[in-house]
């Protein structure tokens, strides 16, 4: 019987741990898992090779989602102003909608499309006779009504299948309307292997549509563009408060509380500076081929991330007003976060975690772990590609295979007009001595350590052995798993939508989640449960209960 005593586990090693995950599959099944579960070494001057972004063995319960989760749900869903359609049957739109906790504030426009659900609701006679006449229809009806500055639109499955021609329809609609710029993603659900492709169908067709399209000037200095950040939470407005403290101009969020016209400037910004490397690396590349803008990484999860996020940004601008406004900020920002570590870390230090989360949090969120003093044990993403593990110089080692080849690589050129190197190359190569480094991301491996598992594509039946065998102090992961994991009796964290929290980003999110993790971890709710393998000797075996 587990009674409000301390627990203590008998040590593990991980080749047991791998060992043991991959025991009950068939052969061929365990010798694939194999391969995407790592311990993690330091070898000399590289990470252990993992593989990623590979198909997900049928009858595995996955955590992924779908590519059409990725376009339209992760990437273009937190836009505010920009009609999001869905063509296909209601309930893809259901599931899409509102389900993300992406914030929105309608600003002085009152432009938020957010809270409405779009959707052609196809039925059995469009799938039949085709849905095109019906998507005409209903951007015409949404135009009527709402007079948007942009419609976009988004297959799902059956509209794939049945082959509805979106991007005639789009361009059709663009053209009669003449006010609102249409267009469309082909981003159904079957397209790749996970969410991931979806992000990559979306961040082609938004450099492709909107990108570059309004060229009145933008005002404000240290221009820049954040990508790959979608407010979940409020993250990015505690992000924009402490830019506009600095005083530094974010032209474009990609895409957390964004406006169609955020993107259309975005190419006048200075620096781009990339939060999550997975889902927006692609507008990244594209900015600078096309419009000569650097990029660099950045990270606002974690205050000591955050202050050396923002250091970056001012060492690139070079000017001595704005690293000093910077320091001044941090200054000024960081005695609230430090008193706060001090009073939850004496509750847990040494306490342990476990992060299963998309293709960046799972990397981000360890920072905020690091500064309470808890150390995560196991780790690993649903759908990131081996640079998110690795590092993005195993990129030309990449292998292209059947799902990969599947999605587009738009061909990109330096633009004849518009195309300005923000700095020289002698500047360029100072930076990077001076540590800005450009186009640089290390990957989740080398911030880990050694003798700890990094498992791509967990899945319901990992997670819960995974659980059972090391059990950790906290497991973080999104809703789908859960329940499963509080019935073991671990406390559970959704890093996804935060469950109702937020926000966790840059200073004061910081203080938000010390505050969420000390109450969950130190939480005596759990001595009171009993996990089901407390009633079997077999798993009882593994503990030790004092
Ligand atoms: Fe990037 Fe995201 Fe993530 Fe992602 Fe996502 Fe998300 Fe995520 Mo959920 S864009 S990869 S597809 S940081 S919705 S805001 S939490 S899986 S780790």
């Amino acid at each position: 019987m587990v009674t409000a005593t301390k627990k203590k586990m008998v040590q593990w090693d991980p080749a047991d741990v791998k060992a043991e995950l991959i025991k009950k599959y068939p052969p061929k099944v365990a010798r694939k898992r194999a391969k995407q579960i790592m311990i993690n070494e330091a070898l000399e001057n590289e990470t252990p090779e993992i593989t990623a972004n590979v198909r997900t063995t049928p009858g595995i319960i996955t955590m992924r989602g779908c590519t059409y989760a990725g376009c339209k749900g992760v990437i273009m869903g937190p836009t505010r102003d920009i009609v999001n359609l869905v063509h296909g049957p209601i309930g893809c739109s259901f599931y899409a909608w509102l389900t993300r906790r992406n914030q929105t504030d309608a600003g002085p426009d009152g432009d938020n499309y957010i809270n409405y659900c779009f959707s052609t609701d196809m039925q059995e006679q469009d799938i039949i006779f085709g849905g095109e006449k019906k998507l005409a229809a209903a951007v015409q009806e949404i135009y009527d009504l709402m007079h948007p500055k942009s419609i976009a639109i988004f297959a799902t499955c059956p509209v794939g299948l049945i082959g509805d021609d979106i991007h005639t329809v789009a361009k059709n609609m663009k053209d009669k309307l003449g006010d609102c710029n249409v267009y469309a993603f082909s981003c159904e659900g079957y397209k790749g292997v996970s969410q991931s492709a979806g992000h990559h169908i979306a961040n082609n067709q938004v450099f492709r549509h909107i990108v570059g399209e309004n060229d009145t000037p933008t005002e404000g200095e240290f221009k820049i563009n954040l990508l790959g950040e979608y407010n979940i939470g409020g993250d990015g407005f505690e992000i924009d408060r402490i830019f506009k403290k600095c005083g530094i101009t974010n032209i474009a969020t990609f895409s957390g509380n964004s406006t169609y016209d955020q993107f259309a400037t975005a190419h006048q910004a200075d620096l781009n500076a990339v939060m999550c490397h997975r889902s927006i690396n692609y507008v990244a590349d594209m900015l600078e081929t096309k419009f000569g803008i650097p990029w660099v990484k950045v990270n606002f999860i974690g205050a000591n991330a955050t202050a050396k996020s923002l250091r970056k940004i001012a060492a690139y601008f070079e000017d001595q007003a704005l690293i000093d406004r910077v320091e001044a900020v941090i200054k000024e920002e960081m005695p609230e976060v430090e008193t706060a570590v001090a009073d939850v870390r004496s509750r847990t230090e040494g306490k342990t975690a476990m992060l299963f989360v998309g293709g960046s949090r799972a990397h981000h969120y360890q920072e905020l772990f690091k500064e309470m003093g808890m150390k995560v044990i196991s780790a690993g993403y649903e759908f990131a590609h081996r640079d998110d593990y690795e590092g993005r110089q195993v990129l030309p080692n990449l292998k292209v295979d059947a799902d990969s080849r599947n999605i587009e690589e738009i061909e990109v050129e330096a633009d004849e007009t518009r195309f300005k190197p923000r700095k020289t190359p002698v500047q360029m190569v100072a930076l990077e001595d001076a540590g800005v480094k450009f186009k640089h991301y290390d990957g989740l491996a080398p911030d880990m350590d050694e003798g700890t598992l990094i498992i791509d594509d967990l899945n319901q039946y990992e997670a819960e052995k995974l659980v059972e065998i090391m059990k950790p102090d906290i497991f973080c992961a999104g809703i789908k798993e859960k329940f499963s994991i509080m019935k073991l009796g671990v406390p559970m964290k959704q890093l996804h939508s935060y469950d109702s929290g937020g926000p966790y980003a840059g200073f004061q999110g910081a203080i938000n989640f010390y505050h969420e993790i000390d109450r969950l971890t130190s939480s005596k709710v759990w001595t009171y449960l009993k996990a089901p393998w407390q009633e079997s000797p077999e798993l009882t075996a593994a503990y030790v209960w004092e």
